[in-house]
């Protein structure tokens, strides 16, 4: 059920600790870490605590979450001291999105193109 926790969703996993990550910064509501691949010298995940497949079904569902996992963002960027970043939310398989537990990234730390790839 969204919300509730998924026996087979990694990110989930993370959240509960019981798969490693290098986290950045904890809230009551989120999580950040960096990405296992990253894409950028800065390359961080911030995802809420509970389930939503994606950013546009954790926003209906709990917006005030929703608007955590974008403070949270501005958060990372500030402290790896990043004056330009990108926060990018792949939402469904033709955007690149594999993991389905609502997540943004934060990307930085180098010269980023537009318009993507
Ligand atoms: P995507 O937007 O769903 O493609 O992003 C998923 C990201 O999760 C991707 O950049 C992976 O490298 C990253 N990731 C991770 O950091 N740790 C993991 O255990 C797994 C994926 I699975």
């Amino acid at each position: 059920m969204a919300g509730e926790p998924q026996d087979d969703c990694l990110f989930c996993k993370i959240v509960a600790g019981q798969i490693p990550a290098t986290v950045v910064r904890e809230t009551e509501t989120t999580v950040a870490f960096r990405d296992i691949n990253p894409q950028a010298p800065t390359h961080v995940l911030v995802i809420p605590r509970v389930h939503h497949r994606d950013i546009a079904s954790l926003a209906a569902a709990e917006p005030g979450i929703a608007a955590d996992v974008l403070r949270e963002t501005g958060e990372v960027a500030a402290e790896d001291k990043l004056e330009s970043y990108r926060v990018v939310f792949n939402t469904g398989s033709g955007a690149g999105q594999t993991v389905w537990h609502a997540h943004a990234h934060v990307l930085g730390g180098r010269g980023l193109e537009w318009p993507p790839g």
